[in-house]
């Protein structure tokens, strides 16, 4: 018997629902060892994310920037999806038309087997040019002082979108699509803070979705939510996926 109260209005949706979309953030990779962003382990030798994810922050020490980048790529090279990952596969099984969006750039949801994934700010292990933006597909050894270079000549940066940045077109886009058309929207571990991805539960509401929040803290959606789950994604997500299954 679970603990979690699964509402009527969301269990007739999980039957019924035809498009589905999900919007994922730092905390459905939390109980994988991914540090987030916004919790005491967001610091990094005192640095907040917002400092070292910006075009400023690498123009002025790419060294710095680099050396972060190598200790989250470490992290990373090490950890597994949890099963709040695969239950988002279960679900994207599950519905007719399904489109997870993340903000994410661990790229543990295709790891663990998610097919239609949109990676709103990019992805830690490609690397492109900082000046010719041409993908780079060489290794990336960051030795004293030394940045890797482009054949333009333009230094190597990790492909990821920093603060002040735009958001991949096509991503932004089709997030924005899966999100008006959605019957159901699941926001799920991210804060809500960073923007236009925290826009996406906000366009499904206003579009009519039935809007499902499952994180660990309130965030300023919370109270715009149909229904909250406060607690670990890697548990409710099963939970949620189990009732489907009935
Ligand atoms: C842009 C890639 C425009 C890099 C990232 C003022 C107001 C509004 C917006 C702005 C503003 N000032 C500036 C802006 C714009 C800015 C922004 O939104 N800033 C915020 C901080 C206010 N946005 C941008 O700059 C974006 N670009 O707007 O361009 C533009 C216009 C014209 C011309 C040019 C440009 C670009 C944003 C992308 C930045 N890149 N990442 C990298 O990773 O290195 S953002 C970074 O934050 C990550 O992607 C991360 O995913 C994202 C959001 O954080 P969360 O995922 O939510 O993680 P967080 O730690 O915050 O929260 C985790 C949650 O999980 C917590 O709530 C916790 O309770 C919960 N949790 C923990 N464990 C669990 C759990 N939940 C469930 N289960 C658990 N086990
Ligand atoms: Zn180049």
């Amino acid at each position: 018997m679970s603990m979690v109260e699964i509402p009527e209005k969301l269990i007739n949706l999980l039957r019924t629902a035809r498009s589905v979309a999900v919007l994922t953030g730092a905390g459905i990779s939390a109980e994988s060892g991914v540090p987030t962003f916004r919790g005491e382990e967001g610091l990094w030798k005192k640095f907040r994310a917002e400092e070292l994810a910006t075009v400023e922050a690498f123009m002025q020490n790419p060294q710095l920037v680099w050396e972060w980048y190598m200790y989250r790529r470490e992290i990373i090279n090490d950890v597994r999806p949890n099963p709040g990952h695969y239950a988002l596969v279960d679900l994207e099984n599950h519905f007719e038309d399904f489109t997870l969006i993340t903000q994410n750039v661990d790229g543990l949801h295709r790891t663990a087997g998610s097919k239609k994934v949109l990676e709103l700010h990019g992805n830690i292990l490609c690397n492109k040019c900082f000046e010719c933006g041409e993908p780079y597909e060489g290794e990336v050894e960051i030795k004293e002082g030394e940045i890797p270079r482009c054949d333009c000549g333009g230094r190597i940066r990790p492909d990821v979108v920093w603060f002040g940045e735009l958001l991949p077109a096509a991503a932004i886009s089709g997030a924005l699509d899966a999100s008006e058309k959605a019957e159901l929207f699941f926001s799920i571990g991210t804060s809500a803070l960073v923007h236009p991805a925290a826009s996406m539960p906000m366009a499904a509401k206003r579009n009519g979705a039935y809007l499902v929040e499952i994180n660990l803290d309130p965030t300023p959606l919370s109270e715009m939510a149909d229904c909250v789950f406060h607690g670990k994604s890697g548990e409710i997500l099963p939970l949620i996926v189990e009732r489907l299954k009935e």
